[in-house]
């Protein structure tokens, strides 16, 4: 008797600049016991799922967009009644946000996401380490991208946790361009990957059409999910935020690689698939067999070169 799981994507529509980390709440309760009408057992939400998508603004002052935008402890008081409403519902979840820490006397600012288990326990935490963008201001830009400059570089790693009898990994947003990170799952076992993303439909650098950006999130996310054998969940927080549209598409995505649910709006909406935990069994038995296919001793370069260099053979 194969493992199912019934998992939910509650993808999250705008949220603006005035809107409050209570009325995300509010949503985020809605979006909640939707999944659960549905059958859901685990959700998962956004990316900075609390508040706007901030880094699209320079602000000179960390401490105003400290104020603004980070989680300083989680929950808090108001979004104590996501945590809440889970655990009576009995509901485990993916939820990123903006932390904001103490760690050996010095602050430190993370793009995070947690795993919390269906009692409420929190069984994980993933600090995103592909920050996009960059750190200065562009103000000729129409847009800015600053994960460099709000965020540091995760320093938890790529980790799975036993969640709800499965072996489930986090990642976040643009995690999901760079293959090495879902490997990492992969190579410890993961058996869902759970990923938030807030993606820009507009390309900050050049002419780019909007629908070849959602081409990439899915052609990413067949290819993730099939080449590593894993259930991937990507949920997105999308819409008009302040007029800067950001696209939707979340899905759910077998192991197999095709695709088991996708959203249709750019609003809330909660898509549910009863997953088999188990179908990716035959692929990790055969084609994605790492330990019989895989040659590492033929892929130093993948760890020890950061940026592309032309080194040519010298002969054949
Ligand atoms: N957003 C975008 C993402 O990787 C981006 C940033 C978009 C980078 C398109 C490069 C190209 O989906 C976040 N939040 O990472």
């Amino acid at each position: 008797m194969s493992r199912h799981l019934k998992i939910a994507s509650a993808q999250l529509g705008p949220l603006h600049l005035s809107d409050t980390r209570s009325s995300a709440t509010k949503r985020l309760v809605n979006l909640l016991r939707e999944a659960h009408g549905m059958g859901a057992k685990f959700v998962v939400f956004p990316e900075l799922a609390f508040t706007t998508f901030f880094p699209r603004y320079w602000y000179d002052s960390q401490t105003e967009a400290d104020s603004k935008f980070y989680e300083a402890s989680i929950p808090s008081a108001e979004t104590q009644p996501l945590f809440d409403e889970a655990k009576k519902l009995g509901i485990g979840f993916y939820i990123g946000y903006a932390e904001l820490t103490q760690e050996e006397g010095r602050t430190h600012r993370f793009n995070t996401a947690i795993l919390v288990g269906p009692d409420g326990t929190l069984v994980g935490k993933y600090r995103k380490i592909h920050l996009p963008g960059h750190a200065e201001h562009k103000p000729q830009a129409a847009f800015q991208h600053l994960e460099k400059k709000y965020f540091e570089v995760g320093n938890l790693g790529f980790r799975v946790w036993r969640f709800m009898d499965t072996i489930t990994g986090m990642l976040i947003c643009n995690d999901r361009r760079w293959p090495e990170a879902f490997r990492v799952l992969a190579l410890q076992g993961a058996e869902i990957v759970a990923l938030g993303f807030n993606t820009p439909s507009e390309n900050l650098h050049y002419p780019e059409p909007p629908a070849l950006r959602v081409h990439h999130h899915l052609i990413m996310a067949q290819s993730m999910a099939f080449q590593n054998a894993t259930w991937l969940v990507e949920t997105a927080k999308c819409g008009f935020e302040d007029g800067n549209r950001m696209f939707g598409h979340s899905v759910i995505v077998a192991p197999t690689g095709e695709i088991a649910a996708q959203s249709l709006t750019e609003e809330d909406e909660v898509i549910c698939v009863n997953a088999d935990i188990d179908l990716a069994a035959n692929l990790k038995r055969t084609m994605f067999d790492f330990a019989a296919h895989r040659r590492p001793e033929h892929y130093q370069l993948i760890v020890e070169r950061v940026g592309a260099e032309v080194t040519p053979a010298k002969g054949p």
